[in-house]
């Protein structure tokens, strides 16, 4: 718990049963809970990680990203930690990330890996894909984003609904950062950490995952604003709930049998059945147009002889 938030850290597993025990054995206090997803591990790495305390979800689809999605569903944190479950990230950094986050009211936070903790760094392949991915990423999207390819990130559980990373595979992770940085309402934020050194087998395949990764910027370069429009669009009511047609609405008695009555028959005392009300003074209340989200006065009543609407209608 921190300031009052529950803190989740979601790892995501494949075979790392070295890894994950160490990874579990740093994990500061502050954390409530630790959902292991174990993404079709052959090895001991969900025993393993029962045993150091964490919660493990079982993932048989196999996938970094198809892992992820499972482990943010199954999380019940306020804010969500990610890791791998390798090593290579620091656990000891999450309370400072969580400082940062609530300090600075930020709603994602993306780690970049700035240096290695032994002073040993990457393969200079991986640095030149890194590096390539993460110019593209600028490139495309204008955003200043280092290391594209981070697999740490914090985050408020609340902004994952307006993210909504879809990806199955590795390409997850520059995902959910493009989404992030490019939403008109999240404040983000790319902070530098130390890593470590990996445990384990490493689980990327550089050349595919790292064009599948180049690919699927292009594309989605191309597709955000279609998603973004669609995640606009408020889905309407359920049938059950939708609300009743205007006409059928009954603000007071008689509004019925008034409208269905042929016009020139309606004459004040039989419209209303409020005291005092007048055709053109006992106009019903405005309604709220659910799908147009305008409020609109009703015609039948507020309209004059040429059908136009007199009465006021506004946009919220
Ligand atoms: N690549 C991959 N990783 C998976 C999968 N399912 C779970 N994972 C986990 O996702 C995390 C990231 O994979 P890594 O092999 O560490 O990939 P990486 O961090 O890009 O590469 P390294 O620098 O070698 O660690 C690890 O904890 C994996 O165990 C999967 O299907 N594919
Ligand atoms: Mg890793």
């Amino acid at each position: 718990m921190y300031r009052g938030k529950r803190i989740s850290v979601v790892i995501p597993c494949h075979n790392e049963e070295e890894g994950i025990a160490a990874v579990l054995a740093q994990m500061p206090s502050v954390v409530d809970e630790v959902v292991v997803v174990d993404n079709a591990s052959t090895d001991r790495t969900a025993e393993v990680a029962r045993t150091a305390g964490a919660r493990v979800v079982p993932e048989a689809r196999k996938g970094y990203g198809r892992a992820y999605k499972t482990g943010f569903a199954a999380a019940r944190g306020d804010v969500i930690v990610t890791m791998d479950g390798d090593g290579t990230y620091p656990p000891d950094s999450i309370p400072l990330l969580l400082y940062v986050l609530a300090e600075e009211r930020v709603d994602f936070i993306s780690a970049r890996r700035w240096r290695s903790r032994s002073g040993e760094s990457k393969s200079p392949i991986r640095l030149l894909g890194n590096a390539i991915l993460s110019g593209a990423t600028m490139c495309l999207f204008f955003k200043f984003i280092n290391d594209s390819q981070s697999g740490m990130w914090v985050f408020r559980r609340d902004a994952l609904q307006k993210i909504d990373p879809r990806h199955d595979g590795m390409a997850l992770s520059e995902e959910i950062k493009i989404l992030a940085f490019t939403h008109p309402d999240l404040r983000c934020l790319e902070m530098p950490i130390y890593y470590g050194e990996r445990i384990g087998e490493s689980k990327l395949n550089i050349w595919r995952d790292g064009f599948t990764n180049l690919f699927f910027l292009a594309r989605m370069r191309f597709g955000l604003g279609r998603r973004r429009r669609a995640a606009l669009v408020t889905p309407l009511p359920p049938a059950e709930e939708e609300p009743t047609p205007a006409r059928a609405i009954q603000p007071w008695p008689g509004w019925r049998s008034a409208s269905r009555t042929r016009r020139r028959d309606i004459s004040p005392t039989r419209w209303s059945g409020r005291p005092g009300a007048t055709v053109r003074g006992s106009s019903p209340p405005p309604w709220r147009s659910p799908t147009r989200r305008t409020w609109t006065s009703c015609p039948a009543c507020c309209s004059d002889t040429r059908g136009r609407t007199t009465g006021a209608s506004r946009t919220r």
